[in-house]
């Protein structure tokens, strides 16, 4: 016999569907839809874990870091008792005390004064991407020759790393997202090159490998000042790669993918330029490009009159919260005349995204650049979606456009 349930306390509703599958994967909102349904803590029996699909709950687990820790992972797998596939993050998989000065020296070195002096050299890039694609011709892959070239043109030079070996920044961050999830067949198609691909973004982090400005000398400056330790310096560097590129990448391509789906608000933009960072956030917010993370429970914590136990994990479903109706009014439209702030796509609270300024300079840059010269476009083909664990991206964008005069 099962002990009935503390007065007050309900078991919450249970669900056996596997967020991770390849059919959830692809087209997550069904299943967010029900999960939402069900109730504000939904219990997923096949991982044993907690989910939270709703804004309120989302929002209020993000900001609780006491409560819902990131040191034992912000994956599935819970570092209490699993050996982490790599060395944790000092950023993202730490809490306060430890993880408060690598926070404070990323969070000045990627700051808006910061990154001023990157802004017209990135605008010029960006015209100079954009030109060299359009004078290809009207047809191209907007997803490799715009969303993923832009952010590999600027973003590793900015960071200061070699040129060497670049090709591995985007299969690094790849392994990476999907480790975030169970240990399922993403995981292990990524298996073989783990050594690789980890040896190779380490050897990056060493403070001779980088060049003599950049964010990662700007890491390793403030190691010389104190303000980090020589062991946190080159994991810092390693929270740039890993985080910068594939983030980015999708994000700009949810951009690409909302503007060829919403032709109306593509004419918005290029009337209004200055809205390229509403545009942005807007379609971070639609697409959430970082879909979920976990978190783990100090100590048994009552959400809406469940208890989840101390110890085990919480999986946050961002692009759920992002997506509820409670919160949104015609959530599934992406809409450049809402106000997106408030969206939990960068997260919430103490671990906010520390890049965001640079996303969105990149995303200024690029879709600034594209208004100016292209005044409409449209699938040329079927858009692919590209499948990971974390990440809500894209393998291909063909599209054909129509210049400007
Ligand atoms: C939110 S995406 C992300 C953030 C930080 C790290 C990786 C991914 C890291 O390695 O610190």
């Amino acid at each position: 016999m099962t002990e009935a349930p503390a007065h007050g306390i309900v078991m919450p509703p249970t669900s056996d569907a596997d967020p991770f599958a390849h059919e959830h994967l692809l087209d997550p909102e069904p299943l967010h839809r029900s999960l939402r349904a069900a109730g504000p803590v939904v219990h997923l029996t096949r991982y044993d874990v907690h989910a939270l699909a709703r804004y309120e709950q989302v929002h209020a687990a993000l900001v609780d870091w006491q409560r819902f820790e990131s040191g034992s992972g912000v994956g599935h797998a819970n570092f209490r008792h699993e050996e982490p596939w790599r060395k944790p993050s000092v950023l993202l998989e730490a809490d306060p005390p430890l993880h408060d000065a690598p926070r404070r020296v990323l969070r000045d070195i990627l700051a808006p004064p910061a990154l001023r002096r990157l802004r017209d050299t990135w605008s010029a890039q960006a015209e100079e991407l954009v030109d060299q694609v359009l004078a290809q011709g009207a047809e191209f892959d907007a997803f490799a020759a715009l969303a993923e070239a832009f952010p590999l043109r600027v973003f590793p030079d900015a960071v200061g790393i070699g040129p060497d070996g670049r090709e591995h920044l985007l299969p690094y961050g790849n392994m990476a997202f999907n480790a975030f999830g169970p240990r399922n067949d993403l995981v292990a198609a990524d298996a073989h090159r783990a050594a690789e691909l980890g040896a190779w973004v380490g050897a990056q982090c060493a403070r001779e490998a980088l060049t003599a400005t950049g964010f990662g000398a700007d890491i390793w400056a403030a190691a010389d000042r104190g303000d980090l330790t020589r062991e946190q310096a080159p994991m810092v560097v390693r929270s740039l790669l890993t985080a910068g590129v594939d983030t980015t990448v999708h994000g700009l391509a949810a951009c690409l993918y909302a503007f060829a789906t919403h032709p109306e608000e593509w004419q918005r933009l290029r009337r209004r330029p200055e809205l390229a960072r509403v545009a942005f956030e807007e379609a971070i917010r639609w697409q959430s490009p970082v879909q979920t993370f976990f978190r783990t429970a100090t100590t048994d914590v009552t959400v809406a009159d469940t208890v989840i136990p101390e110890g085990t994990k919480i999986l946050m479903f961002l692009g759920a919260a992002n997506h509820d109706p409670d919160r949104w009014s015609a959530p599934e439209r992406f809409d450049l005349t809402r106000d997106p702030s408030g969206h939990v796509g960068f997260g919430m609270g103490l671990h906010q995204c520390v890049g965001q300024h640079v996303a969105r300079l990149e995303a200024e840059a690029l879709l600034t650049a594209l208004a100016r010269r292209v005044e409409s476009f449209a699938f040329a083909g079927e858009p692919r979606r590209h499948i990971n664990n974390t990440l809500r991206g894209w393998e291909s964008l063909p599209v054909r456009v129509r210049l400007a005069d």
